[in-house]
């Protein structure tokens, strides 16, 4: 009886809490992309350290995951931010330069990955003292096409 009680609000503790538990999620709430097929290559490691990102201040991301299929040199990282079905941010970057060599490693990379990274968060255009979540997806794609990894998720930005 007490067990039980003792689950339930448990379990009632943690549902009610979705940011909570989206911050303890290894993948920040992000899943495979729907509807674009299938992607050789799993993302098990996405965080973001502050989550919420601060605009204008640094911070911190890891990304890990398993390179099925090699991440060649000259593969890119797009991240792209949508707010009300409109492109936000979009960021297209040199996944090797960016990730693995800061990390001691180089492309192509095979197997288990694991990096983390520095990277300055866009200061605010025009609002202050407010959060605003956005969707947004990530792709690693390889020189010839080949989306390699794909996942989707929302990002909070705070602004100071
Ligand atoms: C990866 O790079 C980050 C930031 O430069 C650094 O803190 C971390 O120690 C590096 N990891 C490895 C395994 O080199
Ligand atoms: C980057 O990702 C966006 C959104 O998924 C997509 O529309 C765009 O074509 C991609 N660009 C490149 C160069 O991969
Ligand atoms: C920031 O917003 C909160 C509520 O959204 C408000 O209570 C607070 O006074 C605001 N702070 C500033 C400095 O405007």
């Amino acid at each position: 009886m007490n067990i039980l009680l003792f689950i339930f609000l448990f379990f009632a503790t943690f549902s009610s809490s979705s940011t909570l538990i989206r911050r303890q999620d290894a993948l920040s709430g992000f899943k495979p992309c729907i509807g674009g097929g299938t992607f050789p290559n799993e993302i098990t490691t996405y965080t973001f350290t502050p989550n919420p990102l601060v605009a204008g201040q640094m911070a911190t991301g890891r990304i890990a995951g398993k390179a099925t299929v090699p991440i060649e040199n000259g593969a890119l990282y797009n991240i792209t931010t949508f707010h009300e079905n409109q492109i936000f941010l979009q960021h297209i970057i040199d996944f090797c330069k960016m990730f693995a060599i800061p990390n001691g490693s180089t492309c192509p990379i095979n197997g288990d990955y694991d990096f983390t990274i520095n990277f300055p968060v866009e200061p605010s255009t025009n609002v202050v003292n407010t959060s605003i979540e956005y969707d947004a997806r990530t792709l690693i794609i390889n020189p010839d096409g080949n989306i390699l990894s794909c996942i989707e998720g929302k990002i909070t930005f705070h602004y100071p």
